[in-house]
């Protein structure tokens, strides 16, 4: 962990340069003050299964240092948090992050100021001691014994987030087929709604269950639950407390992304997002690192759509990272992330919306699209630096990062062949 004199010191190095950039871009926007109070409020989760160096089907390469505890792991988001007071949550994966002790966790969770976001349910993996194979399928399975091994997983992972403080959980099948004809389509869709039924009834009046779709992946054929309408239709059989969770690199490429959730916040079905970037498939990516335009593009009509549906924007959806990769810092990276997110965010809030209205009433193509990226290549960073500037983080996080030797600090304590948990 850090102390403040070190955050102090660094933030007296940057402060000149700071607040000239700052006091320029505050003097050309309209309500920079706003925006400040809206992104101190913005909390992104991390995700457990980020913290280490993923790994590839063709290897995994360690960058040494890496968490190996569910303990350490908090340690990990705790430094986050500190550095940028924009990641006050965690987000778990059953069973690769069990809280055997939930109230050391709990209490760990306190000391670092973070909250437990969604809990993620693992069925498309076999664990060691498991009675019966995933290997078809789980919630889709033809084997009623398989459906229910799930079911009763997910349950679990209910209780796990109960003693943490979670009020969601987040459901993702593998479920799918690799050939034509491997599966009856209706049978796996009415298999897989009547599981989830299941965990539905089991959950709290005040917890929520998000089921996110993914198109393609290890399925190479179907996957049951492989789009939005899919997802959707699950949700809205579930019943109020089912929504639909947006993994941005789980789309056909070139979908329009932001028409997705624009239509889903109109059917306040949208529940929650997994952020990433991708150029090909599902590359789990640093978010804003390949197509920051489409970032901004989604965070508007987050934006405009939870205005319009009298949204919090900070506490009425999940926001979660799904990043994970192999060659990067995992912390230096999950930085990046947070940053590219809080500036999409900023950038959304920059749009005149009323101005934009009115273009779109006036047939003004050209006028809107001025409107659009007039908000977006104005250059916010320095009002991200200064909401982090008053809350006590640093100016620069990844400067602070690199300053202070974390990385070898953490190999020091760690060692240099480590292997967290994760994919
Ligand atoms: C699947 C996925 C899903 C899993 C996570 C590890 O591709 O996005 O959210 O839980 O990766
Ligand atoms: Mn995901
Ligand atoms: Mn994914």
């Amino acid at each position: 962990m850090l102390n403040k004199s070190q955050i102090d010191a660094h933030n007296e190095k940057g402060l000149a340069k700071h607040k000239k950039g700052f006091d320029y871009v505050s003097g050309i926007i309209p309500d920079a003050e706003g925006i400040i109070k809206k992104l101190t409020d913005f909390q992104v989760a991390i995700p457990s299964w980020a913290l280490g160096s993923g790994g590839t089907r063709f290897g995994r390469f360690s960058g040494g240092g890496e968490p190996s505890t569910l303990e350490e792991k908090m340690e990990d988001i705790g430094l986050l948090h500190q550095l940028n007071r924009s990641s006050g949550a965690v987000s778990l994966h059953i069973p690769w992050d069990i809280p055997t002790d939930a109230k050391a966790i709990k209490s760990l969770a306190a000391d670092f100021d973070l909250k437990f976001d969604a809990m993620n349910s693992n069925t498309f993996q076999d664990q060691k001691d498991q009675k019966l194979s995933y290997k078809f399928g789980s919630m889709q399975h033809v084997d009623k014994g398989v459906r229910q091994q799930a079911v009763d997983h997910n349950i679990e992972v209910i209780k796990y987030g109960q003693e943490l403080g979670s009020n969601s959980l987040t459901v993702w099948l593998a479920d799918g087929s690799s050939f034509p004809g491997q599966l009856n389509f209706r049978n796996a869709f009415n298999n897989t709604l009547e599981s989830l039924q299941s965990i539905y009834s089991a959950l709290p009046d005040d917890w929520k269950i998000f089921v996110e779709y993914k198109a393609f992946e290890p399925n190479f054929y179907s996957t049951t639950v492989g789009d939005w309408g899919q997802s959707l239709l699950y949700a809205n059989k579930l019943g109020e407390k089912a929504y639909t969770l947006v993994d941005l690199g789980h789309h056909l490429p070139n979908a329009n992304i932001e028409q997705i959730v624009s239509l889903l916040l109109n059917e306040r079905k949208l529940g929650g997002f997994h952020f990433n970037d991708s150029k090909y498939g599902d590359d789990d990516l640093t978010v804003g690192s390949i197509k920051p335009y489409q970032l901004f593009l989604i965070f508007k009509e987050l934006v405009e759509g939870m205005d319009a549906r009298g949204l919090n924007h900070a506490t009425d959806l999940g926001w979660m990272i799904d990043a994970s990769h192999n060659i990067k810092d995992p912390l230096e990276d999950l930085l990046q992330s947070v940053e590219a997110i809080n500036l999409a965010y900023a950038q959304a809030l920059l749009v005149d919306s009323k101005a934009l209205n009115e273009a779109q009433l006036n047939n003004d193509v050209a006028g809107a699209q001025e409107i659009l990226q007039d908000a977006y290549r104005t250059d916010l960073r320095p009002v991200l630096a200064e909401a982090r500037l008053r809350e006590g983080a640093a100016l620069s996080p990844l400067g602070l990062f690199r300053e202070q030797k974390i990385r070898q600090q953490l190999i020091g304590k760690r060692g240099e062949k480590t292997v967290a948990t994760g994919l």
